[in-house]
């Protein structure tokens, strides 16, 4: 007896703590607890280790209850105020947020699609070497998939067509599609890829109304925000909610209207509906006769409804002006909106109700979720015999922090469909550009080096004359060679860059091979190397626009003086990249000259040299741009020397770094459970630094 009644008073105690904690924790503020929320305990048992994990479902009656099964959701159903429709800050717990994820449907076949102008019926795969890397949506038919080679897929479909990517050859300035290309001397290209996703991207940017948020996603894929123009749409439909009731601009909306026309997909509960229901995107349907659930229209769906027509408008412009076929999911945040897009494809675009989001979600593998795919994902797996989203709803948010730390509750709140992360158009351009070559033939002996520095080099310098065309003033700080034998550490060097008006593949393979000389050894050697070379990659690091009319060496020099704390970085671990930045070469006619190429330190007395890049590239530059070239240096040269003062101080620094957020996954410690701190506590054990 005594036993039942602690364990009803230990019970009630939880109970009573979880709904507090989970009321805390809730993102919704318009979520409103009846006066007698129903409580329902769910116990399960895990055998690893055995003990109780506690599941509270709370069920709310009224106006925000979707369905009882979807308690574990919160905000599907949020008010809407005035105040909510006309304020001019939109974020991103904004209830009347529309997101959209615009992906292009078997990317690269789509692009050699385009490029050779064949039929859309037409099976068509895209290789590298033997393997198959993009399956066009007409080969699917034949069972082919990216796991196919070419000659399983050719026997499935001997009408197929096999389009082997571009690739450079030595002194190919542009990539060719070659006969048989052979990866013994020939490098992949995507350039042509990466130019037509710019395309897309720019007709995108051209045809979105204003006021949407346009952030690049990756190669094939764009998320859109449309919450700003869909509200002043929603304004331009309905007039009559411009007017708050004066006063009381916390008032909810009048009802909505009782039916909306879809011009999509809607993600639904029953499948045999979405065969009739997903019509083709040119196809409406109206919730006429809705699922129950269906039947309550929002606000909210409202304004799914009208970012699904501008989403087709600006889709319609891909594929007639560009011969694109994309596919869309539209939902309320960025994470559902990714979810939704393959919901149907191809050509086609897919709308998530807040409403459908629980039914969508419940029976989705978790470990598909981003970040939840390696080993973090597979240890809460474990932990929880779980592998959908709907069994690690039964998770409490305690019990994923007590087990994985104070950080896990993003993983409590993606199940749950929650993301607040922004749409936030990034940069054009990346501070890197990178071009590698898995050797399949290793290099052994030092003279065989500057064929693949060519090559790459090609690769780099069209990469960066395209980005110029967008950015003219763009120019990489530093160039990097690496190299490792298999999955050995990676030997890496670097020197600065100039700003050169024209870069030519000349110029970057000649920085590259004086990489390699410092790195590997001289160019024409063919003593045999001490290991086997089986990678090399040529990179251009801190690619960034400079003044647009100060395109000379000026600039490159000129850089803001860094921080005192990354130069005192900088001057402990690499003092030579700082200083010595390369020796000026010696006596003649053409020698460096004092005052001009190089000067002397008064404090270490050593001769601080103009970067041998710049002197040899010296028919660029004319005596005044050296010169300012040399005034940068000096100045650069006494921040170094601050740097090293500052760096014999005690100091702050020298604490331990906190984690970067960059990470790749790592196996936890058995048998700790502890709560969230760093230093491989918490979810952060499951990461380390790259
Ligand atoms: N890609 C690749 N190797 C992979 C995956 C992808 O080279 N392992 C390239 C080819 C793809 C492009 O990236 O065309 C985009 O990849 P997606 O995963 O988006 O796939 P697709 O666009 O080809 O097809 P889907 O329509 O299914 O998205």
């Amino acid at each position: 007896m005594w036993f039942s009644l602690a364990v009803t008073r230990f019970l009630w105690d939880k109970v009573t703590w979880e709904r507090k904690r989970f009321k805390r924790n809730s993102p919704s503020r318009g979520l409103v607890l009846t006066p007698q929320p129903r409580l329902f305990l769910i116990y399960k048992t895990h055998s690893r280790p055995r003990r109780l994990s506690l599941r509270l479902a709370f069920m709310w009656k009224g106006k925000s209850a979707v369905t009882d099964s979807d308690s574990e959701f919160v905000d599907l159903n949020p008010t809407i105020t005035y105040r909510h429709l006309l304020s001019h800050a939109l974020g991103v717990k904004d209830p009347l947020r529309v997101i959209a994820l615009c992906d292009s449907d078997a990317f690269y076949a789509g692009c050699e699609m385009v490029r050779l102008g064949v039929d859309p019926e037409q099976p068509l795969v895209v290789s590298q070497w033997d393997s198959i890397i993009a399956v066009n949506y007409p080969s699917r038919k034949f069972g082919i998939t990216r796991m196919d080679k070419v000659k399983d897929a050719q026997k499935r479909c001997p009408n197929l067509v096999v389009v082997h990517v571009a690739t450079y050859k030595e002194g190919d300035a542009e990539p060719e599609y070659w006969e048989n290309p052979d990866t013994k001397t020939h490098k992949v290209s995507l350039d042509f890829y990466r130019r037509e996703s710019n395309k897309i991207h720019n007709m995108f940017k051209e045809s979105l109304p204003a006021g949407a948020e346009l952030e690049k996603a990756s190669i094939d894929e764009c998320f859109i925000d449309f919450t700003r123009p869909v509200r002043e749409e929603l304004l331009r439909r309905y007039p009559h909610l411009a007017q708050a009731p004066p006063g009381a601009a916390d008032t909810p909306l009048p009802p909505p209207p009782t039916t909306v026309t879809w011009n999509a997909n809607l993600v639904s509960i029953r499948p045999k509906d979405d065969v009739a229901n997903n019509l083709q995107e040119s196809s409406t349907s109206t919730l006429g006769d809705p699922e129950p659930e269906d039947s309550l229209i929002t606000w909210h769906d409202v304004a799914l409804s009208v970012a699904v027509d501008m989403m087709q408008s600006a889709r319609d412009q891909v594929r007639t002006k560009l011969g694109y076929s994309t596919s869309a999911g539209i939902a309320r945040n960025k994470f559902l909106a990714k979810l939704t897009a393959s919901y149907r494809k191809p050509n086609s675009q897919s709308v998530l109700r807040n409403a459908m989001i629980p039914h969508y979600l419940r029976p989705f593998p978790f470990q598909k979720i981003r970040f939840l795919g390696g080993k973090l994902g597979n240890a809460v797996a474990k932990e929880y015999e779980a592998s959908t989203v709907g069994d690690l709803l039964a998770v409490s948010l305690d019990e994923f922090q007590r087990t994985f730390g104070e950080d896990s509750i993003w993983i409590w709140e993606i199940v749950r469909g929650i993301d607040r992360s922004e749409v936030k158009e990034k940069p054009p351009n990346s501070k890197s550009m990178g071009a590698s070559k898995n050797l399949p033939t290793p290099v052994t002996m030092s003279c065989e080096g500057p064929h693949w520095i060519r090559v790459m080099a090609a690769e780099l310098t069209l990469r960066l004359n395209d980005a110029r065309k967008i950015s003219p003033g763009l120019w990489p700080r530093t160039i990097a060679l690496s190299t490792r034998q298999g999955w050995s550490a990676t030997q890496r060097k670097q020197a600065p860059f100039p700003f050169l008006r024209n870069v030519t593949i000349d110029a970057v393979a000649a920085a590259g091979d004086k990489l390699w000389k410092e790195l590997v050894g001289p160019l024409n050697s063919t003593k045999p190397l001490s290991t086997k070379i089986t990678h090399v990659s040529l990179s251009f690091n801190g690619v960034e626009a400079g003044e647009v009319n100060q395109q000379g060496i000026e600039g490159f020099l000129s850089k803001a003086p860094s921080s005192p704390r990354k130069r005192k970085r900088q001057a402990n671990s690499d003092d030579e990249e700082i200083v010595e930045t390369l020796p000026a070469s010696s006596s003649g006619e053409s020698g460096p000259k004092p005052d001009i190429d190089y000067f002397i330190c008064d404090r270490c007395k050593r001769r601080i040299a103009l970067p041998e890049e710049l002197t040899m590239f010296a028919s660029e530059l004319d005596e005044d741009t050296k010169k300012d070239a040399l005034g940068s240096l000096r100045a650069e040269h006494q921040d170094f020397h601050f740097a090293q003062d500052l760096s014999k101080m005690p100091s702050d620094d020298e604490r331990p770094e906190k984690p970067n957020p960059k990470w790749t996954v790592q196996p936890r410690k058995k048998g700790k459970h502890k709560d969230g701190g760093t230093n491989g506590e918490g979810i952060e054990r499951f990461f380390t630094k790259r």
